[in-house]
């Protein structure tokens, strides 16, 4: 990341900040306090924010209502699973009878054509971090991406980041919403440096997270921190070990042998959080002595068994980041965004209810992946699945976790389908980051087979993880032709 190009992307930042107050007519507080809140009153044009339903859409929508609500702009929030152009159409409605001013965040750069053949080119913002169909052109100034500075929305920043850097531009004291930044980022897998760290814009957001007490970072063994430890070590090493992974009852021998206790004093079960270092130290040094003599992994895998986490210093119980980012996307999936996005907001009530329904989403997952794995159909360079029962909220993260997972998925993407409104299909595409090293970019190929084939919405996403909709009797060709083209990228 030059920074030069950093500095081009922060000043696009300002002045569509400078846009988006005249939009609104905005005062600013150099008039007397009591003038001035009249004027506000009178002149500011109420905003409505639209955002994506994953946990980077939830923390970009709940950073955005937290800045709007402390500069005393009024707002609404809707939450949507992707930008239909059935929902731009009834938008354009919103403008013209309400006066409404539009922030579309996690979302629009895929829909910049119908977005300005709709709604011109005023009075909405985009938020975005997907990469723009066309580069060489000039962003317009109701359009922020970073991709046009040479920034990585896929590794660099998420759309919770082009978000804060746009509230922070706002009011310098939106610092404090840099942690949720980080949540978000995390929602997107960003953290791919060493470790689990970040690079770009993400490791200058996470600095300012820091500096202010948010997030602390700590290293610690690569499993889940929240889980009990038999099944955290038999679920989520970061690389399985043959001997133990995938086993509960090996596991409990495992530990049993290294004499570290599973339960503590009072009979309740001990996580990775409750381990003295030197039990950590042991387990570490046993778990890399089973990867080297008796599974024959490579140097890497010792490496791999420590990661960064990023505690979190004000969502208790929620311990890190990473776990908040989870509960946020079980929210937008099971139908109850305004749950995370308050709990983002400081709601200690909300989070309570939130963790609730983490639980029954962990169930509901458990069951669409059996669903999904029973209904594999290979293709000569693609795979996919569909079941009328896996629901359309989550394909998408079923599709990532079979794809992350399964040895026998990371050979070819795979492409999942699920049952959307008025018979049609919401399609997911993701693919292993080796193929997408090859060159392979499912979000290309995606936007150019539904071009191919005239489908009325367009489809969007990034190299390794794509999204679509389709009529259902389209299915068929569809398939033909993502097999086809991903055939003619290897
Ligand atoms: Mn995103």
């Amino acid at each position: 990341m030059s920074k030069i190009l950093l500095d081009d992307f922060l000043n696009a930042i300002d002045e569509r900040k400078d846009y988006f107050f005249k939009s609104i007519n905005y005062k600013k507080k150099d008039l007397k306090e009591s003038e001035n809140s009249k004027k506000n009153l009178d002149f500011k044009k109420s905003v409505h924010i639209y955002s994506h339903l994953d946990s980077d859409g939830l923390t970009s929508a709940a950073i955005l209502a937290s800045a709007l609500k402390r500069a005393d702009i009024s707002y609404q929030l809707s939450v949507l699973p992707q930008l239909e152009t059935k929902y731009i159409e009834e938008i354009k409605q919103e403008i013209k009878s309400y006066n409404r001013f539009i922030i579309f965040s996690d979302f629009g750069t895929g829909q910049l054509k119908f977005l300005k053949k709709e709604l011109g080119s005023d009075n909405y913002l985009i938020l975005d971090h997907h990469q723009p169909e066309n580069l060489k052109e000039q962003p317009d100034i109701f359009h922020v991406n970073p991709y046009y500075y040479e920034i990585s929305g896929e590794s660099e920043i998420s759309a919770a980041g082009v978000c804060y850097l746009f509230a922070k531009t706002l009011d310098p004291k939106n610092i404090d919403l840099s942690s949720l930044a980080i949540i978000g980022a995390l929602g997107d897998m960003q953290n791919k440096g060493d470790k689990g760290s970040f690079i770009g814009v993400n490791k200058l957001i996470l600095d300012d997270a820091i500096k202010i007490g948010k997030i602390t970072v700590e290293k610690d063994l690569a499993i889940s921190r929240h889980q009990p430890l038999h099944i955290a070590l038999a679920y989520s090493l970061p690389e399985k070990l043959p001997t133990i992974s995938g086993n509960e009852e090996k596991v409990k021998l495992f530990l049993k042998a290294l004499q570290i206790k599973m339960k503590n004093e009072w009979n309740e079960r001990r996580t990775l959080f409750n381990l003295s270092s030197g039990e950590k130290k042991t387990l570490l040094k046993a778990l890399i002595s089973e990867g080297f003599e008796r599974n024959n992994k490579s140097k890497d895998f010792a490496g791999k068994l420590i990661t960064n986490f990023y505690n979190l210093s004000n969502f208790d119980p929620i311990p890190d980041a990473k776990e908040m980012s989870k509960l946020l996307n079980a929210c937008g999936r099971l139908g109850f965004p305004s749950l995370g996005i308050s709990s983002l907001m400081g709601d200690k009530k909300s989070l309570q209810k939130a963790i609730e329904k983490n639980k029954i989403f962990k169930r509901e997952i458990s069951t669409a992946i059996r669903l999904a794995e029973e209904n594999i159909r290979n293709y000569q360079n693609i795979n996919t699945f569909y079941h009328n029962e896996i629901n359309e909220k989550i394909v998408g993260t079923i599709c990532s976790i079979l794809v992350h997972s399964k040895e026998e998925m990371k050979l070819k993407p795979l492409i999942a389908f699920a049952d959307s409104d008025n018979h049609f299909l919401k399609v997911s595409a993701r693919a292993d980051r080796e193929l997408v090293k090859k060159g392979l970019n499912l979000g290309k190929i995606l936007r150019e087979v539904c071009k191919k084939m005239e489908i009325i919405n367009p489809a969007g996403g990034h190299p390794p993880a794509a999204g679509a909709k389709i009529a259902s009797s389209e299915l068929k060709i569809f398939i033909e032709e993502v097999d086809k083209a991903v055939g003619e990228k290897n």
